[in-house]
């Protein structure tokens, strides 16, 4: 019998092969084990092992299938663990999570357990679909080449009628949003049922691009159980609809997967739910990790945060799943794990939550132009309205644009001095 249990994953001579699929935790040991123990635990609870050896284990499985912990810091309580492609099945991220995201989360020997960084393999990549348009193909349809595009929540979240939120939709695009996109948790309730919704919204976004002779998109939530998510995308899709949203970790994995196999159109990605596992710097995962396999299942915009804004989240931590998201290729550092994208397109960052007029300048002197300036109550509680709300957010991005202070260019825009005089504080 091949020893394949817990002591036996550590082996710090192995180089990563190009196929490893390569996982970076922060392990905090229980009481009474030791660091390299509870990394070697990680390593086989998520992969082939168990708690003792057991008399079924062949020496094939543990040449095949083992990983490999090839790296230790623990002053940083960090470990790499890279697991051989064939531990699983491509194409299926559920699975690869109950491997990788699965037991070793409960487990005595580790209190806390913290997935950092992952590094997706090629293959792996390849058996999922990717972006289908990305910043390059939302930008070519709303033909906004090179300034941040702006959009917004309908506000309330939830109670306006499907008529009511129609016209604030059509304000909001009438003031100057690209976008308009319904609340993660407005669905198909009673007062505004979603296909009535979709047709009066659409509606309106036609309309607001014959007056401003600007492209528009309406990001409608179609978040439901399976079979009923399907069915709203596919009447989205028959009825002109250019643009659909799902709330991804509620919604989970799974669907996403299904969601991209049948849409044609781009998918918004809203992160609700996410601080449920990512805000404790101890323990869960991070919103790298989730972000890096929201891109590999092929979402077109996703929420990432503003740093500025009213949820939580670093500069560092924003930009860094910007990076993820938008670039080709990340650096391998101290901290994090390389990651080449190939062929799989870019996925436009969205800046939203407590997003106003002042703070946009320094969003987009941090963030750059590839992002999505995303504002609910900083456009609908403008004291003149939605429309001058959307008319101030996009003052405040062609000042930044001009490189002009905004309290300049509101002496001759008056829709952003009072946005300004409003949110002073
Ligand atoms: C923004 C928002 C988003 C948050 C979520 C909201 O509205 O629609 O859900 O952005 O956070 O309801 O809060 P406001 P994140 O503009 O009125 O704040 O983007 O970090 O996932
Ligand atoms: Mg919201």
């Amino acid at each position: 019998m091949t020893a394949v249990h817990y002591e036996n994953f550590v082996n710090l001579k192995y180089k990563p092969k190009e196929d490893d699929l390569i996982c970076q935790f922060r392990v905090t040991p229980a009481k009474g084990y030791s660091f390299k123990d509870v990394c070697s635990i990680v390593a086989g609870e998520s992969s082939v092992g168990t708690w003792t050896e057991v008399s079924t284990m062949n020496p094939q499985i543990g040449k095949l299938l083992a990983p490999k912990v090839y790296f230790l810091d623990e002053k940083n309580k960090r470990c790499r663990i890279a697991y051989p492609i064939e531990l699983f099945e491509l194409g299926n991220l559920p699975e690869i999570l109950s491997s990788v995201g699965g037991n070793i989360y409960g487990m005595n020997s580790a209190e806390e357990l913290r997935w950092e960084d992952v590094r997706i393999p090629e293959k792996m990549l390849n058996s999922f679909k990717g972006p289908q348009f990305g910043i390059e193909g939302i930008r070519k349809y709303l033909g906004v080449h090179n300034r941040p595009l702006v959009g917004t929540i309908v506000k309330p979240k939830v109670g306006l009628t499907s008529e009511e939120h129609a016209k604030v939709a059509y304000d909001a695009w009438k003031g100057g949003c690209d976008i308009v996109k319904d609340d993660e948790n407005l669905t198909s309730q009673d007062f505004n049922k979603f296909e009535k919704r979709f047709l009066l919204t659409m509606k309106a976004c036609k309309q607001a691009e014959k007056e401003t002779g600007e492209k528009k998109v309406y990001f409608i939530n179609c978040t439901a159980e399976c079979d009923e998510m399907i069915k709203r995308i596919k009447f989205v899709e028959k009825n002109g609809g250019n643009y659909i949203m799902l709330d991804i970790l509620t919604l989970g994995w799974s669907a996403l997967q299904t969601a991209r196999k049948h849409t044609k159109l781009p998918i918004h990605a809203h992160r609700a739910g996410h601080a449920m596992v990512d805000r404790n710097p101890e323990h869960g995962m991070t919103m790298e990790v989730i972000a890096q396999f929201a891109r590999m299942i092929g979402v077109d915009s996703l929420h990432i945060g503003t740093a500025y804004g009213k949820m939580s989240g670093s500069k560092d931590e924003v930009l860094h799943i910007e990076e993820e998201i938008e670039n080709k290729f990340t650096e391998q550092t101290k901290k994090n794990l390389s990651q080449k994208w190939f062929n799989v397109k870019p996925v436009f960052g969205v800046a939203s939550g407590g997003v106003y007029p002042e703070i946009v300048p320094k969003i987009i002197d941090f963030m750059g132009n590839d992002v999505v300036l995303q504002a609910g109550g900083g456009i609908h509680g403008h004291p003149f309205g939605t429309e001058s709300g959307a008319r101030a957010m996009r003052q405040a991005v062609s000042a930044s644009m001009k490189k002009i202070p905004l309290g300049e260019y509101a002496k001759t825009h008056v829709e952003l001095e009072v946005a300004l005089n409003t949110w002073k504080k």
